[in-house]
């Protein structure tokens, strides 16, 4: 039977749909074309939070849908506003996080195109529809409950993506008949049992097996500690499943497949289970690994289980339900002591962790100070959310233990800067209790730096760690190894504390590490963010 209908204008339905999926918060912008749906946001009970850029919009939906594993929703007019957003969508994409952007677009009818429409784009929907995993123009009111449905469907379907839905502003503004459209029940991709038995059979013969989980693991992470266990497997993380498997485990190898160590693991290990992982080049660094013939691929996404490694067996399914029926199949085996010294697999996977720390350590020595207090701020269960600096790719990501899935926030295989700040506030919205910081490189910073307001705006505690090396460093360096002047790399910083300030943020310099922890304790108790200004 058909829900009851009510008539509404588009934009209040829009904003009522989303409440019935479960939004509780949206990043906005308004604008002369969204207005009705910002009409209807506080009647359905969401709360709105003002980024200063459609961009951090979309990064701070992203860092809230990695840690609370929901989808993150931005609203925003159309035009120059979906643009903005657009960069913040494909991180998203190649991170495979899901993310809604709901946008207002030209009108459906007369004046159409070409007339010179405030904020007319010739074709914005195509335009994202070559960024995002799916995208909708809404052509009447009484489809918007199903359009918003069927996003949410898509969302939480297979490999988690962002989507876009347009609805033309001449929809948003008149009045249409809406039934209610629930949300399905969350579909589950079940592993076909014979390819569970294969991987099974090939593991289990396995004398020397690795793990390398990715961020598709991170939903699975007791059952890939399970298997791992199981197996006697030391693991592995990529960037994105950094933290799956805590990193103090016994297992554990680290995080980061450009290591050496995990390179030599792969070599070591004559059987291959990844989870989750796109095995990407913007992952691995150094070119392939080595894993012909020997790797079993999980993956819920069956054109990414047969992407940058031929699996020798593939189980296409939701990483839980597949490493659960592999647990199954491979039977009990001795209950896992994480004390025992000799048991399976630990003095392999303590071999390449010292390796992979060694090789950390003399990466991230530049900024050893700045990591360790973080880490003593932090303790197990707090939240990075890095920018794509040298401080973070080369120092946090193999020297800062990550104890839980989705503790290490980093814009991967898309690579774009200025994510830290706007996602962090995303993080710390979407987990108000933890201990968030964000850490950036001084250029980075100043991409979105206008999101220093929108946190100070939430009342929120954020440390905003700055590691300042007065420039484009990775650039600078890149050009210096290629023997080229130095050209656009260099800059004088501003004063990032007193800039902090200006935004309605804390702002001070931390010279030495102990002005960088009483600096982050401060922060962690104010009620606003801190800029942390830490000269290199
Ligand atoms: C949107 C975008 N523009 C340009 C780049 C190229 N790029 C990569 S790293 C980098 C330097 C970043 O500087 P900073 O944030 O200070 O970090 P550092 O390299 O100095 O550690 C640049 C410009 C990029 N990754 N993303
Ligand atoms: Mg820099």
């Amino acid at each position: 039977m058909s829900a009851v209908a009510t008539t509404t204008t588009g934009g209040r339905a829009v904003a009522h749909a989303l409440a019935a999926h479960g939004v509780e918060v949206v990043w906005g912008i308004p604008g002369t074309h969204n207005l009705e749906i910002y009409a209807g946001l506080s009647a359905a009970g969401i709360r709105h939070l003002s980024p200063r850029h459609e961009q951090g919009a979309g990064f701070a939906a992203d860092g809230y849908s990695r840690v609370t594993g929901r989808p993150g929703v931005c609203v925003t007019t159309s035009g120059p506003a979906v643009l903005n957003a657009a960069t913040a969508l494909g991180q998203a994409y190649s991170d495979s996080i899901p993310v809604l952007l709901v946008a207002a677009g030209m009108p459906l009818r007369a004046p159409g195109l070409g007339n010179g429409e405030l904020h007319e784009t010739k074709d914005l929907v195509g335009a994202l529809d070559g960024i995002v995993a799916y995208t909708h123009r809404v052509t009447s009111v009484a489809e918007i409950p199903v359009a918003v449905a069927q996003a949410f469907a898509r969302m939480a379907t297979g490999r988690p993506r962002p989507v876009v839905i347009e609805i033309p502003l001449d929809v948003l503004a008149e009045e249409g008949e809406v039934r209610a459209v629930p949300a399905p029940p969350p579909p589950v991709l079940a592993p076909p049992p014979s390819a569970v038995d294969a991987a099974a059979a090939l593991l289990s013969h396995a004398h020397r097996p690795a793990l390398l989980a990715g961020g598709g693991a991170s939903r699975a992470a007791a059952e890939v500690r399970l298997v791992a266990e199981r197996l006697g497997a030391p693991v592995a993380c990529s960037i994105n499943g950094k933290g799956t498997v805590a990193e103090d485990h016994p297992l554990s190898v680290g995080a980061g497949y450009a290591a050496a160590a995990v390179r030599d693991l792969v070599d070591d290990s004559d059987a291959v289970l990844v989870v989750g992982s796109e095995l990407a080049p913007a992952d691995l660094w150094l070119g392939p690994l080595d894993l012909g013939g020997k790797v079993v691929r999980i993956d819920v996404d069956p054109a990414q289980a047969v992407t940058n490694a031929v699996p020798a067996v593939s189980i296409v399914a939701d990483a839980g339900l597949a490493l659960g029926a592999l647990l199954d199949e491979l039977g009990a085996g001795e209950d896992f002591e994480p004390g025992d010294l000799d048991a399976p697999g630990v003095a392999r996977a303590a071999r390449f962790r010292e390796a992979l720390r060694t090789e950390a350590r003399a990466s991230a020595a530049p900024w050893a100070d700045l990591l360790d207090g973080l880490a003593a701020a932090l303790g197990r269960d707090g939240i990075v959310v890095a920018d794509n600096a040298m401080v973070a790719y080369n120092g946090a990501l193999g020297a800062l233990s990550a104890y839980h899935p989705r503790s290490f926030l980093f814009p991967t295989g898309y690579g774009t800067l200025g994510y830290a700040v706007p996602a962090a506030i995303g993080a710390k919205i979407g987990r108000p209790r933890d201990r968030v910081v964000a850490l950036s490189g001084d250029g980075g910073l100043m991409f979105t730096v206008g999101e220093l307001a929108a946190g100070a705006q939430a009342g929120i505690a954020l440390p905003v760690v700055v590691s300042d090396n007065r420039g484009y460093g990775e650039i600078r360096r890149e050009m210096t190894e290629r023997g080229d002047p130095l050209l656009g790399v260099d800059f004088a910083s501003p004063d990032f504390a007193a800039l902090g300030r200006a935004l309605g943020c804390h702002g001070v310099v931390a010279e030495d590490r102990a002005a960088l922890d009483e600096a982050l304790e401060r922060a962690f108790a104010a009620d606003r963010p801190t800029v942390i200004h830490v000269p290199e």
